[in-house]
């Protein structure tokens, strides 16, 4: 457990370390993944991400030309989303209160698994009821570039290199913020291989 606690932009705080070891981390996404398998969703406009993406918990983020929302089952197998592993609640608690926001109670888990060449555009979360909750992110395996816009969608984004074990906690006035993931350079990580995952916990109702 890391005591630095890194503020990046207002109310955006990076603990770097914090969930490390992430082996255990990554046990627990394959055995989500063998349940709810990782899937390439379609954009709005028809695209298809090159971020895959699954869920674990009550909730589970999807998006398809209907648009971007949170449902109860997954599309793909009609079943409910796997739980949320409690050490995985756990970590997303402590992060949230030393980020600042005491008494965090994710109700959904976005699991997201980026190979080389893989990116996130600039967008922001926005599809969760109750604005006042954070977002808490953690970083597993290859190391990327975070890339905070802040309050609007253009310009120049702040960029940070956030390594396995980073965790990226933003509440508050940076709720609203657009951020990204600029395109996954190749790399091999003892833990993860040749991939980069990221674990977001939301309170999504
Ligand atoms: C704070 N995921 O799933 S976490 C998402 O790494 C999503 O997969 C990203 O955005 C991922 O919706 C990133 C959010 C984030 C991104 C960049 C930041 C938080 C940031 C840059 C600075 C500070
Ligand atoms: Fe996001």
């Amino acid at each position: 457990m890391t005591a630095a606690t890194l503020t990046i932009a207002q109310d955006v705080s990076l603990l770097r370390g914090f969930a490390a070891p992430t082996g255990p981390l990554v046990l627990a996404i394959e055995s989500i993944a063998g349940r709810a398998p990782f899937r390439h969703l379609e954009t709005r406009s028809g695209g298809r991400m090159s971020v895959a993406m699954t869920n674990c918990g009550p909730w589970g983020w999807h998006s398809d030309a209907r648009g971007y929302r949170y449902v109860g089952r997954d599309p793909l197998t009609g079943e409910c989303w796997p739980p949320l592993p409690l050490p995985f609640l756990a970590l997303a608690a402590q992060a949230a209160a030393l980020g600042g926001f005491p008494g965090f109670e994710p109700d959904a888990c976005l699991v997201n698994r980026y190979v080389p060449g893989a990116q996130m555009g600039a967008h922001r979360d926005w599809d969760e009821l109750d604005k006042r909750h954070p977002i808490v992110s953690i970083s597993i395996g290859l190391p990327a570039l975070f890339l905070w816009y802040g309050a609007q969608r253009q310009g120049r984004p702040i960029a940070t290199l956030v390594e396995d074990g980073d965790v990226v906690v933003w509440g508050g006035s940076a709720r609203a913020g657009y951020h990204g993931v600029r395109k996954l350079p190749p790399g091999e990580h003892p833990a993860a291989g040749s991939l980069r995952y990221n674990l977001t916990f939301r309170r999504a109702r």
